[in-house]
């Protein structure tokens, strides 16, 4: 049998299965085709970006790994990104760095950017049926050190607030280009190895240079504001903490950005979607996967991933939650690692979508606890995976592990080639 017709009779079989509990199989494959994904540009290159393609990665992040074939410059990121996009089913978003602008091989320092440099970005990304989101850049510059945005010289700290206004404007102009608001993240590294003197200082600066940032309002962007745990040489305080950052969105109505490698490791970022929404406008995912530490390993389908979807899925909350990917590892095929996490991320949306929600609350409406456990374990082998099959199929993607030989073979034919 041909595999169109395996997956065919596969589909027809699970549809059944889900049928009898409930659950329409065509209802969550249509929920899922409107799950835009943000791929995030810098999986592409490492994070390194086109202002300094020699300089070196700073900020408390890091990448390993030295697996050869790197995209070198716009048009390689370009390529690499739409061959990735090619694996992945759906219609999703790009979200851009600011140290990724067309600078058309000048200097353009953080504080001179301009919607310009972002120009062919958004040309390229609308001929390619891509939305573009955006993310200032506070790290490998000169001036970045421990402190930017909280940092108690104002000549540091007034570079970064232009810098990041200037962000917010590139974002807008992003948003009214392609009539969809670009979602731009505000993440800073900013922090110290030791703990100082005073902790509320810094977070009182950062307090007032964000109010500063934020009083221009626009209307084609939303701000987001990411907050983490340590960075690597800043481990024992972080400015932009969870609760500085979840203070400021509820107070001021912006959308907190979760990264889910930004948490003690045995916390739940799942269990912060119900509370989150009814205190904050909307929610930014970075979908990563923390090991040991904030790792940004290659994002692989687990139980905390699944966990997370869930629950957004349960809360009904698809129009509010905005899921980014935010992982960098360069010790295998970067486009395969495009395509591993953001197929695994589908992939436990999917197995979300595909809950009986309304058997599940029946019984827990009854008291009817050992139904609903056994309900919520008998899922875990239904067949969503031929439901996932079936829809890679109708969006025209590799079905299953097909795309292993073809990013082989673009490797071969492109990526090895680089120099
Ligand atoms: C760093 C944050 C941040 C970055 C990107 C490159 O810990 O997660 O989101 O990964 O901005
Ligand atoms: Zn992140």
């Amino acid at each position: 049998m041909n595999k169109e017709s395996l997956v065919q009779q596969a589909f027809d079989l699970a549809a059944e299965r889900y049928a009898a509990i409930g659950v329409d199989v065509n209802q969550a494959m249509d929920k899922l085709q409107k799950i835009s994904l943000s791929l995030h540009c810098w999986q592409a290159d490492d994070v390194t970006g086109f202002e300094n393609p020699d300089g070196s990665l700073s900020g408390g992040i890091q990448v390993t790994g030295n697996y050869p074939g790197k995209a070198r410059n716009m048009e390689e990121v370009r390529a690499d990104i739409l061959k990735a996009t090619s694996f992945i089913p759906g219609s999703h978003r790009l979200s851009l760095h600011e140290i990724y602008g067309d600078f058309g091989g000048k200097k353009v320092d953080r504080d001179e950017v301009e919607p310009i440099h972002f120009q062919s970005w958004m040309e390229w990304a609308k001929e390619h049926n891509l939305k573009l989101d955006f993310n200032s850049t506070s790290f490998s510059h000169p001036k970045s050190g421990n402190l930017t945005l909280a940092n108690p010289d104002p000549a540091i700290r007034n570079f970064w607030i232009e810098h990041t206004k200037r962000c917010r404007a590139v974002s807008e102009a992003m948003g009214a280009y392609q009539n969809d608001p670009c979602i731009m993240n505000l993440w800073i590294h900013d922090g110290s190895k030791e703990v100082p003197a005073s902790r509320i200082k810094y977070r009182q600066i950062l307090k007032e240079a964000l109010d500063e940032i934020f009083s221009t309002p626009y209307e084609n962007m939303k701000d987001c504001i990411e907050a983490k745990l340590f960075g690597i040489g800043l481990e024992s305080y972080t400015v932009g903490s969870y609760d500085f950052y979840l203070g400021y969105g509820a107070k001021n109505n912006k959308i907190v950005t979760l990264d889910t490698g930004h948490f003690h490791l045995t916390e739940s970022i799942a269990d912060k979607i119900s509370s989150m929404l009814l205190f904050t406008p909307e929610i930014m995912l970075h979908v990563s996967r923390p090991i040991r530490w904030d790792s940004d390993h290659v994002v692989i389908l687990g139980d905390d991933l699944l966990d997370l979807s869930r629950e957004i899925i349960r809360c009904d909350a698809l129009d509010r939650v905005h899921v980014g990917l935010d992982y960098f590892d360069a010790t295998i095929n970067r486009i395969g690692a495009y395509v591993i996490g953001s197929r695994a991320t589908q992939k436990a949306f999917m197995q979300a979508l595909l809950e009986p929600s309304a058997q599940l609350a029946e019984y827990e409406e009854k008291d009817q606890l050992f139904q609903r456990l056994a309900l919520q374990e008998e899922l875990k082998s239904m067949p969503w995976q031929a439901v996932w099959d079936y829809f890679c199929y109708k969006n025209n993607v590799p079905v299953g592990e097909d795309y292993i030989a073809e990013i082989q073979k673009y490797e071969n034919e492109v990526t090895f080639k680089r120099g």
